[in-house]
């Protein structure tokens, strides 16, 4: 297992549709377990394909908070939203590709995701709480869109600049 580089916004990468997988290879796998250490090691509790530079739907997430509870990681391969429910809710939410910047966003509370795991087997689960918040904001992931794009442009514009300083600064390094 590897650590992988994850994108800082703004990146033409983080803003691609990502392709299909229609395969599961030696290569797939690989991505999903450095993803998983990626993941843990920034800390996050998701982390999409395109973050890492991979245009692949494939996303890999694990909401367990509570201290001393069992780990849950998962991976998502061509996750679908095939149901979300009325009721929305309210998530203050971060990125591990615009780090440090936190807002208010709006979501269905509760989603039925579909998906095919790294063993080709078809799953299907509904999720609540932060786990349906995650993984819609990955899923936006593999469409190119990021939870600043919630924001209104005001907002938006002054965290691109911020990120756009970080990044030179960090390049400067
Ligand atoms: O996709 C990402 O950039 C990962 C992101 C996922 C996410 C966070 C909050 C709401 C929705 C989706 C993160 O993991 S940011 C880091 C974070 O939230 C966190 C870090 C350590 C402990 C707990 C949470
Ligand atoms: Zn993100």
């Amino acid at each position: 297992m590897a650590l992988r580089d994850i994108l800082i916004h703004p990146d033409p990468r983080l803003k691609r549709m990502a392709d299909p997988v229609s395969e599961i290879t030696a290569d797939l796998e690989r991505l999903a377990d450095d993803m998983l250490e990626t993941m843990y090691n920034a800390p996050g509790i998701g982390l999409a394909a395109p973050q890492v530079g991979v245009g692949a739907r494939l996303l890999v997430m694990d909401c367990v908070k509570e201290e001393g509870a069992a780990p849950r990681p998962m991976v998502l391969i061509n996750p679908e939203v095939t149901w979300a429910s009325e009721a929305l809710n309210t998530y203050e939410e971060g990125c591990l590709s615009i780090p440090e910047q936190y807002a208010d966003v709006e979501r269905p509370a509760e989603v039925e995701v579909a998906w095919t795991g790294l063993d080709g087997a078809a799953h299907s689960e509904r999720f609540d709480g932060l786990w349906a918040t995650c993984v819609q904001h990955e899923i936006d992931h593999l469409d190119g869109k990021l939870f600043i794009d919630y924001l209104k442009p005001l907002r938006r514009q002054m965290i691109t600049r911020k990120m756009v300083k970080l990044k030179r600064e960090r390049a400067r390094a």
